[in-house]
């Protein structure tokens, strides 16, 4: 299914119904009075965390998402029926933006509906304006216009680690192994043209989840390679995995690599360099000398990184490597619901208060 994280839609509440102009009409009953009724309130606008869907692909060829109006009220004190409320599911980690503004308006990060308009209220019927001095009002109330807006739909992917590396690194490797993730693996670069996900799972553990994304190089945040979009991507996880390739045959040397990926994650967001992570060495199996390793690894370590030695390829290192992702993925959890509650996850469910 193709991928798209970023569509552009107008969404509208519905109109309020009229009310209605009417007076009794019955046999012997003379001057019956106004008996008019209200107009329906329009359909509210709200979107839907869906768990089924990991794009926005449908939205962009449904552009115009607009809610009913509200119907028209009647003689005899009928009221008018709501307009219905319009739910746009949405894969869970969508970010609603206001288009013009760029301002963030609500995130879609659990499986309820998100309260976005509401719809126009209703006019009034002329029975409600009967009064001791005007008892047969001829006059109603308009229904309100709904509210509109442009909007930008964006997914930040939910998983609670990110692979970092560059092009050929090993990442989709990695994944596929844990996980019952299937992407694409070849030796050349910009193999995974777009993120995927795997779920990590082990009786000794919690379930979690793996973004393998799209490989990184110097100069991705001015748009080389495939720039830096989808590190939006990692931007919720709990834990960065950074790989490094020591395989030899790599172009860069593995330290030259360290300082490029977090050059390019500081450079599309400060907090990025900020995120917990760990450094993992990696196509061990294909390694260049045993002391060249042990220095790389205790210059990374007086960084104060954490460091793992793997092979995706015969398997090695990676039953402590996912035992200790496990452990810090859970830890960062305990950490973040300890933490005040603000911005990370902004569950504001009502964007304008009623305007009445
Ligand atoms: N020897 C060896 N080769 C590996 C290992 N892991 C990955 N490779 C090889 O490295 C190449 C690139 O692997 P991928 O998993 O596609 O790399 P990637 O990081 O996802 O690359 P992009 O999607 O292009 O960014 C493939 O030919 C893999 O077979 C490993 O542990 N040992
Ligand atoms: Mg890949």
């Amino acid at each position: 299914m193709k991928f798209v994280d970023s569509v552009k839609i107008h969404v509208r509440s519905g109109k309020g119904g009229p009310g209605c102009t009417a007076f009794r009409r019955e046999k012997y009953v003379p001057l019956g009075g106004p008996n008019g009724g209200d107009g329906g309130k329009g359909g509210d606008v709200c979107f839907i965390g869906d768990p089924d869907k990991t794009t926005l692909l449908d939205l962009s060829f449904q552009q115009h998402q607009h809610a009913e109006s509200g119907f028209a009220g009647g003689g005899q004190d009928r009221h008018g029926r709501a307009g219905r409320d319009l739910h746009i599911p949405v894969p869970l980690g969508t970010v609603v933006l206001n288009e013009d503004s760029r301002e963030v308006m609500l995130e879609v990060v659990a499986e309820n509906p998100y309260h976005f308009l509401n719809g126009g209220r209703g006019g009034r019927g002329n029975a409600r304006f009967k009064t001791a001095t005007n008892r047969a009002p001829d006059y109603h109330q308009s229904g309100a216009e709904g509210l509109e807006l442009w909007v930008r739909l964006e997914l930040k992917l939910m998983a609670d680690i990110g692979l970092v590396g560059f092009p050929n690194a090993g990442k989709s490797t990695l994944i596929s192994r844990v996980s019952h993730a299937r992407p694409k693996i070849a030796d050349y670069p910009f193999t995974t043209l777009v993120p995927n996900l795997g779920v990590v799972k082990h009786p000794d553990h919690d379930p979690f989840v793996i973004a393998d994304i799209p490989g990184i190089i110097k100069g991705a945040h001015a748009g080389r390679g495939l720039g830096d979009r989808f590190l939006r991507h990692i931007e919720r996880t709990a834990l960065l995995v950074l790989l490094l390739d020591i395989s030899g045959f790599s172009e860069h040397e593995p330290w030259e690599e360290y300082q490029t990926l977090l050059h390019e994650l500081a450079e599309f967001s400060p907090q990025l360099p900020e995120k917990p992570r760990r450094i993992t060495l990696t196509k061990l199996d294909a390694a260049v000398e045993d002391e060249d390793l042990d220095a790389l690894q205790n210059r990374l370590e007086a960084q104060g990184e954490q460091v793992f030695r793997i092979s995706a390829v015969s398997g090695r290192g990676l039953p402590e490597l996912t035992r200790e992702l496990a452990q810090a993925v859970k830890a960062e959890h305990i950490r973040r619901q300890q933490e005040p509650p603000e911005a990370e996850s902004s569950t504001t469910t009502s964007v304008w208060e009623d305007w009445e």
